[in-house]
């Protein structure tokens, strides 16, 4: 019989303020659920931004973070597929098989809890962590900003034990996100031209995504020079920044490659930058593919004629990736060498110094931080 448990946690108080490490209740695990000891967990740039208070779906206060790993610590009634001590991944985008979404065989966007998600609720429509008898918000179905956080069964990948949690959290967002772009959403095939705008965790993912799937030219734009040296480590033939230009990027791209490219990535979440991802696509084909994440009231816009004439636009969540069934064998294959983690790991930090993560994001001086409980 599992008990409510007292928990470290960053705590989001409300927009635009700093975190503050609290002692958290968290409640066992409900029926269907799932509670995990939070071994890493890294700090994504959307973490960042739902505590800017952009995000139209930021609840507070809550405990955000979702790129983490763990072990089980207890389950709850009726929980079949996991087993405490067994080593997991949170996935913000669940996988229950039976809806309508996990059916289709076209998306892996899953709809069994998505409206609760996003409020911050557990699928009853409760939260499970509380502090001095007040609720506090769940954050993309994860919170991994939490020594202990609770997830339903179905947002939780078991991944081999023998990887490194302190590493394989980046598979719980940022890696799988930028890799899965390009070889999922994309399906880049060999040969093709690529232009990656922004190279922070997801964009210099999706370089890695498009080394693999053998791109003949990898074009790298970051307004932030210092990230140059791990994309060129990583594939990319060509670095650029756009502020060395007196014309739009997107100009500069079409003449660099004889009238645009096979694919783009928007890897930033800014309007402007993903308007210049789509023109810079080569007519008749060019796909560009929107993973930034841009706030409430921000849209997006280009001159019709550009799809008119055959450039696609499209957008991708966690890389397209099923949580569940397809995230282990990307455990598996970081375990066989066929890419490194880290690489993108520039700091490690105690829950305490978590703020400092944020800054570094914010100075551009980080990839990744990773968070150790
Ligand atoms: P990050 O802050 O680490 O990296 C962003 C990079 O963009 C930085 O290197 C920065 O210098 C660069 N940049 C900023 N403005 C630029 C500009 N005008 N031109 C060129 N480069 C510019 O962020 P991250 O963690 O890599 O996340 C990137 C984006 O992806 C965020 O919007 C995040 O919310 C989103 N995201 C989406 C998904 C998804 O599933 N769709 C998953 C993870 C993250
Ligand atoms: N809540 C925001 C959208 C945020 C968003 O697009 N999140 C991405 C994952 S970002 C991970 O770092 C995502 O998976 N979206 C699909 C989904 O179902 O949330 C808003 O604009 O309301
Ligand atoms: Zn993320
Ligand atoms: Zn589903």
């Amino acid at each position: 019989m599992t008990e409510t448990i007292k928990s470290r946690a960053a705590v989001a108080w409300g927009p635009g303020q700093p975190l503050s490490i609290e002692e958290v209740d968290v409640m066992p695990p409900q029926a269907g659920e799932v509670r995990i000891r939070v071994i890493a967990s890294g700090v994504c740039h959307t973490d960042a931004f739902t505590l800017s208070g952009d995000d139209p779906e930021g609840n507070f206060p809550a405990i955000l973070g979702h790129e983490g790993g763990g072990i089980v610590e207890s389950v709850g009634e009726g929980v079949t597929s996991l087993a405490v001590g067994d080593h997991v991944i949170p996935l913000y985008t669940p996988e229950c098989g039976e809806c309508k979404f996990c059916k289709s065989g076209k998306t892996n966007l899953c709809g069994k809890i998505r409206e609760t998600q996003g409020k911050g609720l557990m699928p009853d429509g409760t939260s499970r962590f509380s502090k001095d008898g007040e609720p506090i918000f769940h954050y993309m179905g994860c919170s991994t900003f939490s020594e202990y956080t609770v997830l339903p069964e179905i947002s939780l990948a078991k991944v081999n034990k023998t990887a490194p949690l302190e590493e394989v959290c980046l598979l719980g967002c940022g890696v799988t996100t930028g890799m899965g772009a390009v070889m999922n959403t994309a399906k880049v095939e060999e040969g093709a031209t690529v232009a990656i705008f922004g190279l922070g965790g997801i964009g210099l993912s999706a370089v890695i995504g498009a080394t693999m799937a053998k791109a003949g030219r990898i074009i790298a734009i970051d307004i932030n020079e210092s990230k140059f040296d791990l994309a060129r480590q990583l594939g990319a033939t060509d670095c650029i920044n756009p502020k060395h230009y007196d014309k739009p990027i997107q100009e500069v791209i079409v003449e660099l490659t004889d009238g645009g490219v096979d694919y783009s990535f928007e890897c930033i979440g800014n309007v402007d930058v993903m308007r210049s991802a789509l023109e810079c696509c080569h007519k008749g084909w060019g796909e560009s593919v929107i993973i930034g994440v841009a706030g409430a009231g921000q849209e997006i816009s280009t001159r019709p004629f550009q799809l008119v004439t055959g450039r696609v636009w499209k957008g991708t969540a966690f890389g397209g990736v099923k949580g569940r069934s397809e995230l282990p064998d990307y455990v598996e294959r970081y375990l066989a060498g066929e890419f490194k983690l880290n690489d993108f790991i520039t700091h490690t930090m105690g829950l305490d110094a978590i703020n400092e993560a944020f800054d570094l994001m914010h100075r551009g001086e980080s990839i990744r931080s990773v968070i150790h409980f």
